[in-house]
């Protein structure tokens, strides 16, 4: 086992094993030149077993199963409902005794979900279709996509409040994987409330158009409504499921998505009651007194590509696209707009020149704040002192005037004393005056 591989750990080795060089006659390495980390090719000469993978994934997915949920829109009365029991009659559950004839089938009042455990050759699948209330039939229908781009939401919030809790071992995927849109088939091109419909719709979920009830239409007026449904499609840019193929596809899987995306819109006919064909055949249709229109007849109608589509080749495709792109970015918009955002400095890649560079103006900044901070406080102690030099000052400033004053009218005093002496007048009066004075100055 080991000679399979070439073992490499200190450079290229030669097909026959030799290192290249080395052992024999070391090659002369330069000092110039960097020193390159050695490309590590090993060559596989035996069987290990990694081809064995996708049987691996295959055991596994059969084991764990399959879930998909699928939801139908659109106006009253267009056949939702029956085409849910179509579907439900032929793949997932044994054909059940027919209805009676005059059976009325009641209106869809509110949002419901059927659900089914199919097992097909070992594989198991949880499917889920939700039914929808059928809108336009209000005088002001303006809102009326609202309920069902609320439940859609709901349907992500749930799988994200899952996702953010500790135990994440048993999440639940009830996120509506596709939705089939129901258009009337008019004949002539969609309605301002398909197009609001499709709008509010096209970012939240894969988007399947479908003409309703399409035995009503013949053959051209169906090719030219389609043909009406996608301009008016492209033209309001909104986005319908597309088919992805990929380069390495056989012919055979090219041509079958090929012929599935030319059907698109699907022109399809729901029944669930069974009718006898002139040649004697029990099939699922409608009769009519000029004939029977077969719904699994891919002549009559597109319903058995439909099928195909939502469950036999694209399944995984429209999970996938409903997992990694629409929940994506409808989870990303709800986080930020809850404010959460990215943190990029976590994923930053680190380049220790500039982490220096980033440290140092930090630093720098830090020491200019606490300089500023010592100079502020420096010149309020100067004011400070200042204020209180200045206030000694004055204080001086009034005691010298005080002085000046007391000497002023002790000087005056003494003159007139000596003019007195001079006139020759008794001096007992003056003497105890002069020791007023004196006491007066002392004071002073
Ligand atoms: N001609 C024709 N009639 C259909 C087709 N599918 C259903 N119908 C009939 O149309 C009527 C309404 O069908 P429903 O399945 O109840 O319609 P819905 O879209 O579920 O209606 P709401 O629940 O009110 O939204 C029934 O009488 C069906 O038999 C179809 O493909 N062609
Ligand atoms: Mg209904």
């Amino acid at each position: 086992m080991t000679d399979s591989f070439v073992s490499s750990r200190t450079g290229n080795y030669s097909s026959n094993g030799i290192p290249n060089g080395s052992s024999v006659s070391p090659a002369p390495t330069s000092p110039a030149l960097p020193a390159v980390t050695p490309i590590v090719r090993k060559k596989l000469m035996g069987y290990v077993g990694f081809a064995n993978l996708p049987n691996q994934v295959h055991r596994k997915s059969v084991r764990k199963g399959f879930q998909f949920t699928a939801m139908v829109v659109g106006e009253s009365g267009l056949g939702k409902s029956t085409l849910i029991n179509t579907l439900f009659n032929t793949t997932l559950y044994p054909p059940k005794e027919p209805f009676p004839p005059a059976s009325e089938r009641p209106k869809t009042v509110s949002i419901e979900s059927i659900d089914a455990d199919i097992d097909e050759s070992g594989v198991r699948l949880h499917l889920t279709v939700v039914d929808t209330p059928g809108f336009g039939d209000f005088v002001n229908n303006d809102e009326s996509w609202k309920p069902i781009v609320e439940n859609i939401e709901s349907r992500f919030d749930s799988y994200l409040e899952q996702e953010n809790r500790v135990n994440r071992s048993k999440i639940v995927d009830n996120r509506i994987h596709a939705c089939l849109y129901f258009i009337q088939p008019t004949g002539h091109s969609l309605k301002q409330i398909d197009i609001e419909f499709m709008r509010r719709l096209h970012t939240k979920v894969n988007l399947i158009p479908i003409i309703a009830k399409a035995d009503t239409l013949t053959d051209e007026e169906i090719f030219a409504f389609k043909e009406r449904i996608l301009s008016d499609i492209a033209y309001h840019n909104i986005h319908i499921f597309q088919a992805p193929t990929y380069e390495n596809e056989d012919e055979e899987t090219l041509a079958e998505a090929e012929e599935i995306a030319s059907k698109i819109p699907f022109a399809v006919v729901g029944s669930d009651k069974y009718v006898k064909t002139p040649d004697g055949r029990s099939v699922r249709g409608r009769e009519y007194p000029w004939g029977v229109v077969e719904v699994d007849n891919e002549e009559h109608c597109d319903f058995v590509k439909l099928r195909q589509m939502l469950i036999r080749t694209y399944m995984e495709e429209l999970r996938e696209y409903t997992n990694d792109v629409l929940y994506e970015n409808w989870r990303t918009e709800k986080l930020l707009s809850m404010g959460v955002a990215q943190d990029s400095t976590v994923f930053k890649e680190v380049n220790p020149a500039a982490r220096m560079q980033e440290e140092r103006v930090l630093h720098e900044a830090k020491l200019a704040k606490m300089e500023a901070e010592m100079r502020m406080v420096f010149e309020q102690k100067v004011q400070e002192k200042e204020a209180k030099l200045k206030q000694s000052e004055e204080e001086l400033y009034a005691r010298h005037r005080e002085m000046k004053e007391a000497l002023e009218k002790q000087r005056s005093e003494l003159e007139e004393k000596k003019r007195r002496i001079e006139s020759g007048r008794p001096l007992t009066p003056e003497k105890t005056s002069t020791n007023r004075k004196k006491t007066g100055f002392l004071r002073s």
